[in-house]
């Protein structure tokens, strides 16, 4: 299972004797763990965590890989007294609640998570999430459950099975004695809402490093409080008196285009300010996405005035999408800082995909048939791009150049550019690939589909006269016996020669 330190152990064991949250019953399910049984854990759910814990929690988006990479996760609090010892870190995006921790020992941890931050024993929106040992497949294990506390006349009662635990991303993994552990919440889940500006409460406790199934819930009416955390875009401390406000121009980017930063900064006392400093950053996996900005000559921010600040920078056009932040360091001449950071996302500036009209296509006589590639941009005031195909079907003819520029006027809008086919006659029933690459500022982004080609080849059973089939207009002979026939018993009896036909035949 995991490698163990036994001196851990000993003291897990010897200090939690008495205590009786997980029974032994608890132990005898299935998959039953291979070493000693942990000492349970008594965890006072009853008491705030008593930790310093920074409320703002900011927008990014991390990568549930097990991994705590630079710079892709921001610490919310970090326990450092006890017997399972961590730090537990919370972002977000529009999509997910993420939480992850790396405790110092092996652990599992229990995550409570009250989504509408109107108190545990209220509303039907608080989770508890437990992150267990990993099983066979090495992702860990997982169990979650809703505390519905909506209806007041009745006592709380937990709801086993209420969230779809498999919609929880998850990933765990060892180091040393440690174990990290990310997990990612989708939103709506137990009615999480996912916007600037809303508080919820959470707490994560650690766990000794049983599956998930090992842990006991408390009793429904047990209060469980939380600590608060506040979704934020950007975040700042700043000395008593000055409130400082740090703005990006874009949320979303795309790699080649210029951010703009703005801090303002308000003086609320009487007091001139003095500045020594300004240091515009990125940290982290920012840090090369970010041009480094000193300043040293800037004016005083006097008594009860504003001071606006500006910084700009080119992002590089090869920038990784994901998140990546702008730090904002003030520095006055009597050592007090503001120190503030805001969060943007680097999108892909195109995305591409390729269908056929019609769909499927039924080949006639001059059959026409019309591929189009969609391409949907996020560059700021739109792009142009190259497109080309680079798959054709044999014997298919391409109307005009199979290279075209394409244009998209806005940001968050979509062009389609349209390529015109004459699909021979002879063409069989069947999927045919069709490809394109589209290509902007040096980058491709390859497309395509199959266009699925029918045939009329079955003819409806009719208890009429047979049906006559025109040969095409374009031929030299005239239609003056017919070249096949269908009785009403259903028996194709001659098919000489098939492909020149008109679908015109009724269907039954
Ligand atoms: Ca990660
Ligand atoms: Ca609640």
């Amino acid at each position: 299972m995991i490698a163990l330190n036994n001196r851990f152990l000993t003291q897990l064991v010897a200090t939690f004797v008495s205590s009786v949250a997980i029974t032994s019953a608890a132990f005898a399910q299935d998959n039953p763990p291979p070493i000693t049984p942990f000492a349970p854990i008594k965890i006072n759910f009853r008491e705030r965590p008593k930790v310093a814990s920074d409320a703002m929690r900011l927008r990014r988006t991390p990568k549930i890989d097990g991994v705590l990479s630079e710079g892709e996760w921001d610490v919310f609090y970090t326990v450092t007294e006890g017997v399972l010892k961590g730090t537990v870190y919370c972002n977000w995006d529009d999509n997910f609640l993420y939480l992850a921790v790396k405790s110092q020992n092996p652990a599992g941890v229990v995550f409570d998570i009250d989504a509408g931050g109107d108190g545990w024993l209220r509303g039907a929106d608080n989770l508890e999430i437990v992150v267990g040992a990993a099983n066979e497949t090495g992702k860990p294990t997982l169990a979650a459950r809703l505390l519905d506390a909506a209806n007041t006349k009745e006592t709380p009662v937990w709801k086993e099975g209420a969230l779809d635990v498999s919609r929880i991303q998850s990933a765990i993994s060892n180091v040393g004695d440690s174990t990290i552990i990310e997990i990612a919440i989708p939103k709506d889940m137990g009615s999480l809402v996912l916007r600037t500006g809303a508080t919820l409460g959470i707490r994560a406790d650690f766990l000794p490093p049983t599956p998930a199934s090992v842990f006991i819930p408390t009793a429904a009416y047990e209060p469980h409080l939380l600590l608060d955390a506040k979704l934020a875009e950007s975040r700042a401390v700043a000395p008593a008196g000055v409130n400082p406000t740090l703005t990006i121009s874009d949320n979303k980017c795309v790699g080649g285009q210029t951010l703009f930063g703005t801090m303002e900064l308000l003086n609320q006392t009487d007091t001139n300010l003095p500045i020594k400093s300004i240091l515009w950053t990125g940290t982290g996996a920012s840090y090369d996405a970010l041009n480094t900005v000193r300043e040293v000559v800037v004016s005083d921010l006097g008594g009860r005035k504003s001071l606006k600040l500006k910084y700009k920078t080119p992002l590089p056009t090869n920038l990784p999408t994901g998140t990546y932040a702008l730090n904002c360091t003030v520095e006055f001449e009597d050592g007090k800082q503001v120190i503030s950071s805001a969060t943007f996302s680097i999108v892909e500036p195109l995305q591409v995909q390729m269908y056929g009209q019609p769909d499927p296509v039924a080949i006639v006589e001059k059959t026409r048939y019309t591929a189009v590639v969609d391409v949907y941009s996020a560059v700021p005031r739109g792009t142009g791009f190259d497109v080309e195909l680079t798959a054709i079907p044999v014997g298919w003819e391409l109307e005009g150049n199979k290279k075209r520029k394409g244009q998209v006027d806005r940001e968050d809008a979509k062009t389609g550019v349209r390529f015109v086919f004459r699909v021979p006659n002879t063409t069989l029933a069947g999927e045919y690939p069709i490809e394109a690459t589209v290509t902007r500022q040096s980058r491709t982004w390859k497309t395509g589909f199959r266009a699925k080609v029918v045939r009329a080849t079955t003819l409806p059973a009719l208890p009429t006269a047979p049906i006559l089939i025109k040969p095409p207009v374009a031929s030299t002979s005239t239609p003056e016996t017919p070249k096949r026939t269908e009785n009403a018993g259903g028996a194709t009896k001659t098919l000489p020669e098939p492909p020149p036909m008109k679908t015109d035949i009724p269907k039954p």
